[in-house]
């Protein structure tokens, strides 16, 4: 091994697909800055479990900060300003965050990048998401922007079809996904966390989803 073997700038982005970019750990650097920010919209919002239209509790603990929310009960799935829990509107999305977003959004290819919801998704070890697509944003020209935190995931990356087959990505601490254009409507799942402590988040994972929803 010589010294310019090292990977000494860390990993680099990888393209998993036309208009999906993996950007591995481009979030570790504001982690902290992005915990201090996440409290006070927890406190305000805190995480809750939503009910599918069909009835059913989802396993991932949720909430929202950002003028639009997304939320799920019997009338169906959508984005609404109003936190049903509290009757008031979704925390303000924190600089810190949108900022992050844009940047990272910009490096896929996706400039000008202005979301105006941050879905905050929460699993303990054992939680899963099974396969979906996202379709209750207005504009799919617009991307979304993921920033995992916290224990490991593997993420399923799949076709247009619900039928394709998936693509097992790994996600850690501090990885940002940034997919658009003609792989927005991909479907897409979780798989079941596995039990783990992580050193800063503990027996969690958080996943943060940028999106322009209105
Ligand atoms: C690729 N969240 O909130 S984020 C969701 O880790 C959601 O909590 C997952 O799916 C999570 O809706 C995955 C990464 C992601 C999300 C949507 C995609 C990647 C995607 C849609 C198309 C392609
Ligand atoms: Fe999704």
């Amino acid at each position: 091994m010589i010294q310019s073997d090292l990977d000494l700038f860390g990993p680099q982005p990888q393209r998993l697909a036309s208009h999906t970019v993996l950007l591995p750990g481009f979030a570790l650097g504001e982690v902290e800055a992005l915990l201090d920010a996440l409290r006070p919209v927890l406190r305000a919002a805190p995480l809750r479990h939503m009910h599918t239209p069909g009835g059913l509790r989802m396993a991932v603990g949720l909430s929202n900060c950002g003028a639009l929310g997304w939320i799920s009960d019997e009338q169906g799935y959508r984005y609404s300003p109003v936190d049903p829990l509290s009757g008031q509107p979704w925390p303000d999305l924190p600089p810190v965050l949108q900022a992050l977003a844009a940047r990272a959004a910009a490096l896929a290819g996706f400039d000008g990048f202005l979301a105006d919801a941050c879905l905050i998704n929460h699993y303990l070890p054992g939680t899963r998401l099974s396969l979906h697509q996202d379709r209750d944003e207005r504009d799919y020209d617009q991307p979304i922007v993921s920033i995992s935190l916290g224990l490991p995931a593997v993420f399923l990356f799949g076709g247009l079809q619900r039928s394709a087959q998936s693509r097992r990505i790994p996600l850690t601490h501090g990885d940002v996904l940034v997919w658009g254009g003609e792989d927005r409507l991909r479907f897409h799942g979780v798989l079941p966390i596995k039990p783990g402590v992580h050193p800063r988040l503990g027996e969690r994972r958080i996943n943060l989803t940028l999106r322009k929803a209105g």
